[in-house]
């Protein structure tokens, strides 16, 4: 069983960053919150920085777990922590393409099944939390 841990990058002024998968084929294309993999023995916290800097180039504060756990195929576990950029700025190294979006917007996405499925279960915190700021 291994976890793979995502993060819900905030901006300050309220927007959520969102990265294009640009593999496996099946999904291609849809948007999800960028993360990967906790290695054996990793804490979630330090999994989601490395993968972080990996992936986007930026170094993040991370903050308190989101409520939804997903259960992936494969005996993968998904889990998402909030998180934000204290250094750098976000470039897609291996996603197609970056974008900050609104809470609306995100509403709007996950109603035209723009997401990723698994991260589908976060939308309704995603916009709670968003929309108090
Ligand atoms: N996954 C789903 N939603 C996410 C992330 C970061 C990952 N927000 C799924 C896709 C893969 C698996 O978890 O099946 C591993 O992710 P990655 O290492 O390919 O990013
Ligand atoms: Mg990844």
């Amino acid at each position: 069983m291994r976890t793979v841990v995502a993060g819900a990058i905030t901006s300050s002024d309220g927007r959520l960053l969102l990265a294009q998968r640009s593999y496996p084929v099946q999904v291609a294309g849809l948007w999800e919150l960028p993360g990967g993999k906790v290695e054996p023995g990793e804490e979630l916290a330090a999994a989601l920085r490395r993968e972080l800097r990996e992936e986007l180039e930026i170094d993040v504060e991370v903050g308190a777990l989101l409520a939804e756990t997903v259960e992936l195929a494969h005996d993968l576990t998904l889990v998402a922590l909030w998180a934000r950029i204290v250094d750098g700025v976000p470039r897609a190294v291996e996603h197609s393409r970056l974008v900050w979006v609104s809470v609306d917007e995100l509403e709007d996405m996950a109603a035209s099944n723009q997401l990723v499925p698994a991260d589908t279960a976060w939308v309704p915190e995603l916009c709670e939390v968003l929309r108090q700021r």
